[in-house]
């Protein structure tokens, strides 16, 4: 299949106010140390760095700042992914692929909403392919952490607070019949019967050991291709073992394999549909010598096509 596409702008969000655990907000620079635009330049692409989105340090939040909880910077997160959304939607707009480094997956929310929005522009649906140990599908009142990065599927199909889940000019952003989820292995009561209720297609862990990751992918991209003018692929670093990805914010066991999460992209780039790619929630301060960062860099340039002979 031929790429639609040979521009990629690659955008941080040095953001950890979604999550408990600090340093996801370092993950841009640590993938950009590691070599990231470069090693795409390398496939063939022209590589546009438009730097970071400005994001609040959490300590300068006053009293929703250090003593705070989670859902205290549900209203920071939300300005913040208004701004990213913009942005993604610009990138579309201009024929290019929008690659958004987090930070912690709040930021979902944003990313997925522009490119919703450019598509809508066009009269198209998006396809979204979840990858990560988590179903991110909570509501604010559902949530026990009270973690925004928990939330992000959820107000992309239309639920929780009309700040994060009216982000795009499409609403919902995505349909629950166009998501696929990969990777799952920890999920809350609530998120089970947010999947239950909305029939969202959830691939768990159990299902790659049984199918095989092939199997998985290939139904996970034909529910994120059906209708759709393209495919959003929303990588969470956790839905890889920690064994292989130890740098990650909140690590799950029993992850996918690092052959399993490359076929993954490969399959992902064979589509030539990808109209948006996130790579969240690598925490540098957990990993040892930028070694998930890389790996991440690794995934990356499969997903756009390093392996095509
Ligand atoms: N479901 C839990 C844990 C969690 C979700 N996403 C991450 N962790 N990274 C929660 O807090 O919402
Ligand atoms: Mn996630
Ligand atoms: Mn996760």
């Amino acid at each position: 299949v031929p790429r639609k596409v040979d521009a990629v702008r690659i955008i941080g969000v040095p953001m950890d106010l979604g999550a408990s655990r600090r340093g996801v907000d370092m993950g841009p620079s640590a993938l950009r140390l590691a070599g990231l635009a470069d090693r795409l330049a390398q496939l063939g692409y022209t590589v546009e760095d438009c730097g970071n989105v400005r994001v609040p340090d959490r300590t300068t939040l006053g009293p929703a700042g250090e003593g705070g909880t989670g859902r205290d910077f549900l209203p920071s997160i939300a300005l913040v992914c208004e701004e990213l959304a913009a942005l993604t939607a610009t990138t579309v707009r201009l024929g290019a692929v929008p690659l958004v480094l987090g930070g912690d997956h709040s930021l979902g929310a944003g990313s997925v909403a522009g490119v919703a929005t450019a598509l809508g522009e066009r009269g198209q649906r998006l396809g979204l392919i979840w990858l990560d140990a988590h179903g991110d599908l909570h509501t604010p009142e559902t949530s026990h952490s009270g973690n925004v990065h928990g939330m992000p599927v959820a107000h992309l199909l239309g639920s929780g607070d009309p700040r994060l889940s009216h982000v795009s000019s499409v609403y919902p952003a995505v349909r629950a019949e166009n998501l696929a989820f990969v990777g799952l292995r920890d999920l809350d009561p609530p998120e089970k019967a947010f999947i239950r209720q909305a029939g969202i297609a959830a691939f768990t862990m159990r299902d790659i050991d049984e199918r095989g990751l092939r199997a998985v992918m290939s139904d996970a991209i034909e529910i994120a291709s059906r209708g759709t003018g393209g495919i959003h692929v929303s990588c969470d670093a956790d839905w890889v073992d920690p064994a292989e990805a130890p740098g990650v914010g909140t690590p799950v066991r029993g992850g996918a394999t690092m052959r399993e999460a490359h076929l993954a992209m490969e399959m992902i780039s064979d589509t030539g549909a990808l109209v948006g790619m996130d790579l969240v929630e690598i925490n540098p301060i957990l990993d040892r010598h930028n070694h998930t960062a890389e790996l991440a860099v690794d995934l990356l340039a499969s997903a756009f096509g390093r392996g095509i002979l």
